[in-house]
Parts: structure tokens; C-alpha cells; sequence
């Protein structure tokens, strides 16, 4: 045997024997948000993707901006696994399972330490769990904040100010309720709406200050009531089905990076509250801080008797977080 020919065997052999190092595909993980850069979901998706990749060898893939058309069709791309997980506003999941419109009852909450310890004790990991039914993970609540209305007809101080007023909702059996009941014509549509207020095809609309500031809605809209109507959580999930057949080890460390996410947000949101309502202000808004929040409650005071509280299940998930909010 040449001897080239015998150390071709020989690199070969030895080749074989050393040990594999397999080429590194990351596992990636698509995460939608509907959106822009800086919105509150953001914050919190890139907390995530950075916790996890930092912990792990998955890769975490942001869709954001409405690149995957709205809230209600990113759910419905979870629910297919086309994409694994997103941070989406709690309202358009009222129509998957409707016990989540509990987070959103009129007036339930004061103030953000009593939605911690609502949504953090067990009557909220309780409702976390009951997402399995309609094919998804819960794993976290982030958070959107307390809503606001803004409008371009008129400033809105009682509630008969909202009497005929044209205003999106989001694609939520419970905030289009709740706007009729307040007395106002509402229109569910998906995010985001620049263009039709803008445009005058509705008049108002009702967002965290956050939202309104990101998407500078004082462009298009003259008056701000801090109308704090419904505490607006994100929900945070992934598909049941993928997330399920990841190693319990995985299950965990996923849920941990989005719990750990979702609190950075929060602070985050709280610590800029203050300065999106004096940006808006700013740019000009005309802004009522102390509405006549009790025509408010008064004009919904029913609510809790009505067809969208009343299934068993969802009158027995309000009771609960009735019952830990105080
Ligand atoms: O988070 O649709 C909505 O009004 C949401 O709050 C919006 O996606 C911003």
C-alpha cells in the first residue's frame, strides 16, 4: 500500500472516530405582536428574545409592525402554529374564550398593584390555564395599560359627552358592549386605525397613554379623557400544542424568561406614564384628567347581569378576581 494512500485511510478512520459536532441550527421561534418598534408588546417581546437567547440555543423571531395582519389573525396563526407565540392584547381573545373578558370589567381595578395581584395570585394563573381549551399556552401578563379615550368632536368630560360618538373597539365581544352600553356607536376593528381617524370615518377611540403616544395619535385627535374605563393586560402565549413537546426543562425556562419579561415591561410602562401624557399635551391635545368617571360607572353598573358575564364559567371566573382584588 503507497504510503499517501494509507494515511488517506488512516485520516479517515481517525476522522470517524472523533466526535460529531453537529452544525448549530438554532431552533427559532416565531413571536408576532401587531405593533410598531417602542409599543409596549415590543418591550416586552425583545425582553423575552433576549432573556431566552441568552439562556438557551433557541432564536427568537420578532413579527411586528401588522406584518401578520392583526391581533385576531396572529391568534388564529398561534392557534395553526404558523407561528409559535405572540404578545397580544387581552380584548381580542374574548372571542377565543370569554372568560378572559374578566381582566377588562368596567372599573374592576384601581390601580396597577391591584392588577398584580389579581392577575399574579391564583384567580389570574387560574384563567392563564383555562386558554388550553382554545388551543393556547398562557404563559404571562404583560401589559397595555389602563385605557383612555380620545376623540375629535368634542371634549368628553360626563358620559353623555360619548352619546353618539363613532368609536373603534378593539375585536372584542366585551369592549363593543361596553360602548354601546356607554352610549356611543361602536365599530370593532383591527389595529392599527391612523388612517381611518385620520380620514373621519370614526371619531374616536380609547388606548393606553402609551399607544396613543407611540402612534401619535394627537395628530388626528384633538381631546384625551382619563376615562381609565378597563385595565387592558397583554396576554402572553404560545401554541399548546408545540409547546407541549418541548423538554420540561424548555417548558420552564420559556416561562420564566416571559414571566421575567413581562415584569420589565410593566415597570417600564409605569415608569413612562407620566411623560406620554405630558408628550400628548405637548402636541397640542386638550386633556381632561378628572372626568365624571361616576356617570361612567353608573351608566354600566348592570354589566355583571348581562349576556357577556352570564355563562357559568365566566360568572364564576369574576367572582374570583372580584374576590382578590381587595
Ligand atoms: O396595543 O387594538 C388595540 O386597541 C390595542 O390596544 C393596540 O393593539 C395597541
Amino acid at each position: 500500500m503507497k504510503t499517501s494512500r494509507f494515511l488517506m485511510i488512516l485520516v479517515v478512520l481517525v476522522s470517524l472516530c472523533m466526535p460529531v459536532r453537529p452544525v448549530s441550527a438554532k431552533t427559532v421561534i416565531k413571536l408576532g405582536v401587531v405593533t410598531i418598534s417602542g409599543s409596549a408588546q415590543n418591550v416586552c417581546a425583545e425582553k423575552f428574545k433576549e432573556l431566552l437567547e441568552g439562556r438557551s440555543d433557541y432564536e427568537v423571531k420578532i413579527y411586528h409592525s401588522a406584518s401578520l395582519g392583526t391581533e385576531t389573525e396572529i391568534l388564529q396563526q398561534i392557534r395553526m402554529n404558523s407561528v409559535q407565540m405572540g404578545i397580544i392584547t387581552d380584548g381580542p381573545f374574548d372571542v377565543f374564550v370569554p372568560e378572559t373578558r374578566v381582566i377588562g370589567y368596567p372599573f374592576l381595578f384601581e390601580n396597577y398593584q391591584q392588577a398584580d395581584r389579581v392577575l399574579d395570585g391564583p384567580a389570574g394563573q387560574e384563567l392563564l390555564g383555562r386558554l388550553e381549551k382554545a388551543g393556547f399556552k398562557g404563559l404571562a401578563f404583560s401589559e397595555n395599560g389602563f385605557r383612555q379615550l380620545t376623540n375629535n368632536k368634542c371634549p368628553v368630560h360626563t358620559v353623555d359627552d360619548v352619546a353618539g360618538l363613532k368609536i373603534r373597539v378593539m375585536e372584542s365581544v366585551l369592549h363593543k358592549e361596553l360602548w354601546r352600553l356607554l352610549g356611543a356607536s361602536p365599530t370593532p376593528m383591527g389595529w392599527p386605525i391612523f388612517t381611518e381617524l385620520q380620514q373621519g370615518a370614526i371619531d374616536a377611540q380609547e388606548n393606553p397613554l402609551s399607544v396613543i403616544a407611540t402612534y401619535k395619535l394627537s395628530e388626528v385627535q384633538k381631546y384625551l379623557s382619563l376615562t381609565g374605563h378597563v385595565y387592558s393586560s397583554h396576554i402572553d402565549v404560545a401554541n399548546l400544542t408545540w409547546f407541549q413537546s418541548l423538554s420540561s426543562a424548555d417548558q420552564s425556562l420559556l416561562r420564566q424568561c416571559m414571566v421575567e419579561a413581562a415584569q420589565y415591561e410593566r415597570a417600564w410602562n409605569r415608569d413612562n406614564e407620566a411623560s406620554f401624557l405630558a408628550k400628548l399635551k405637548e402636541a397640542g391635545m386638550s386633556a381632561d384628567e378628572h372626568p365624571d368617571l361616576a356617570s361612567f360607572r353608573a351608566r354600566v353598573s348592570n354589566i355583571r347581569e348581562m349576556d357577556i358575564y352570564r355563562p357559568a364559567e365566566v360568572q364564576e371566573m369574576l367572582g374570583k378576581f372580584m374576590a382578590a382584588v381587595r
